[in-house]
């Protein structure tokens, strides 16, 4: 099975209650795992915040929770994680991280590992299929052993392989049992100070928890190279310096005490990790000389690929040139994102600002319709800034999913602050870009089952805007005039340009007819 479908398979045998996820590449598929091979309750949360959030108060039952996103994912979920860590959970709350080395789909390369040493809280990191399910179920332990949140952190090549798997029988799930406990639960001013030393203290019992089980061992080896290997790079280190001594890491914090005891009778430390140094600065105060990022041996962009430690060692001759020609991402034919932004052209606004999503390609030529991108929901925030400074005929494109995800407290800043922008949402009936998972436009939940679908119009009248109109980008005349109107007319004005992506507009139909 895949990675994801490994630890989608751990969390179920682990007997969670529920999974949260907000869809991103490349940790979908966890979620979708979870829909398509277990009957576990679960939801496609608006955002990352929400969707640990919901996790917490999955947790707060006493139950186990899986909660699933991409690298980036964490940033918008960063403030309930930091407190989360003092608060403690009840039922296991295990976050699994997609991480994406070399940014195949993403906006940067971020280690997940380094919010887990920012929370104070563990990370297994797991290398394999066995490793990748294993790891998801002991973090549940662990867990529930430290009452803490866990990150299970891979990346892409664990997540988008097949790798075998042994299956093994689910446990029970936990009866609901829920407790008053406001010492604990309230982060009020008179709990926090002793809540952050609660947290500290459980860190030695933590780094013992994982010094006891087999996540950090040394592989014995000839020779005074040693090899220092983080998760998925065990991988190569086995299969290309396998003679030499290993120092396998999967589990944060780390002991101190076992890298300086594999380093002290080695003339030369490699240290392999794919992110950014974090074991490598450990390494750096033990030992004089460690090749890595920080050293320069090591690119510290980009995946940590075979080629690149086959170069390390000293092997490169064995290295394959690159035989796949590149395929960036193209809007596809028929999107109906390419007439919007056609249309978007022709109305000459000065300035575009663009956000997450298929329509990020609008950027790319022909169409070269999007001056800026920073991460999801900035469209809007980014044109208020620009207005605010007297640039006229802003606009800011965004999806719809991405809309909802972030885009809301933007629009309302927006209002409230009397910028002069035009938004346009691009609403094409689901979140495309990740796989065409349901928007709660659309009020369909994860399963396919029927739910409340949330009315674009009425939400954006409800901020306050000055003026909402929906066209369907094919309708290019129409579609010119309303983002004329709306760059030219001062204040917040909104055009939602309508049609469903092409990939799935048969399904909609369907459904329609259906009904
Ligand atoms: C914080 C964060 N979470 C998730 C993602 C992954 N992601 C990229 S675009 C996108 C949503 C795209 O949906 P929508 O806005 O509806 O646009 P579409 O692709 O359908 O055109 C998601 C979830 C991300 N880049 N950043």
């Amino acid at each position: 099975m895949l990675g994801a479908d490994a630890i989608a398979r751990g969390a179920y045998e682990a007997g969670i209650s529920y999974a949260t996820s907000y869809p991103g590449t490349p940790a979908t598929h966890i979620l979708e795992s979870i829909i398509r091979n277990t009957d576990v309750p679960c939801e496609w949360s608006i955002n990352e915040k929400v969707a640990l959030e919901v996790a917490y108060g999955v947790s707060l039952t006493g139950r186990r929770v899986l909660c699933s996103m991409k690298h980036v994912g964490l940033n918008v979920a960063a403030d309930p994680l930091m407190t989360m860590s003092y608060l403690g959970v009840r039922g296991g709350l295990v976050i699994a991280m997609g991480d994406d080395p070399g940014a195949y789909s993403s906006q940067n390369e971020q280690d997940s590992r380094f919010y887990a040493y920012f929370a104070k809280i563990p990370c297994l990191e797991p290398y394999d299929g066995e490793t990748a399910k294993n790891y998801t179920k002991l973090a549940f332990e662990l867990s529930e052993t430290f009452h803490i949140p866990v990150i299970l952190r891979t990346q892409t090549r664990l997540l988008h392989c097949y790798l075998p798997v042994t299956l093994e029988e689910p446990l029970p799930q936990k009866e609901v049992s829920l407790v008053k406990d406001p010492d604990n639960l309230l982060p009020l001013p008179k709990n926090v100070l002793r809540l952050h030393k609660e947290l500290n203290a459980k860190q030695p019992l933590i780094e013992e928890w994982i010094a006891e089980r087999n996540f950090n061992e040394v592989y014995p080896g000839e020779g005074k190279v040693g090899i220092i290997a983080c998760g998925i790079t065990f991988n190569y280190a086995m299969e290309f310096a396998q003679e030499l001594p290993i120092l396998k890491i999967t589990g944060y914090p780390v002991s101190k005490a076992l890298i300086a005891k594999f380093v002290k009778d080695l003339e030369e430390v490699i240290v392999l990790e794919d992110g950014y140094p974090l074991v490598e600065k450990i390494a750096r105060c033990l030992h004089p000389k460690v090749k890595g990022k920080l050293s320069g041996d090591v690119p510290a962009e980009g995946e940590l690929s075979p080629d690149v430690v086959l170069r390390l060692l000293g092997k490169g001759a064995e290295v394959q040139p690159e035989k796949v020609p590149p395929r960036p991402p193209t809007l596809c034919p028929g999107c109906p994102h390419r007439e919007f932004f056609k249309a978007l052209v022709e109305a000459k606004p000065n300035y575009i600002t663009g956000d997450i999503g298929c329509y990020t390609l609008g950027a790319l030529p022909p169409l070269n319709a999007m001056d800026t991108c920073l991460c999801m929901g900035a469209s809007i925030t980014n044109a208020i800034g620009i207005a605010k400074q007297g640039v006229q005929r802003v606009a800011a494109v965004i999806g719809d999913s991405t809309f909802l995800h972030s885009g809301i407290t933007g629009l309302l800043d927006a209002v409230y602050n009397r910028a002069n922008i035009l938004v346009c949402i691009l609403d094409n009936s689901t979140v495309a870009m990740t796989g065409h998972q349901p928007t709660p436009i659309i009020g369909i939940g994860p399963r396919g089952e029927e739910t409340k679908a949330i009315n674009l119009v009425e939400l954006c009248k409800a901020c306050g805007v000055d003026s909402v109109v929906e066209v369907d980008p094919l309708k290019k005349e129409e579609m010119v005039e309303a983002l004329k109107k709306g760059l030219e007319t001062p204040g917040v004005h909104v055009v939602i340009s309508k049609r469903p992506c092409v990939l799935i507009a048969g399904k909609l139909h369907k459904r329609e007819t259906k009904a």
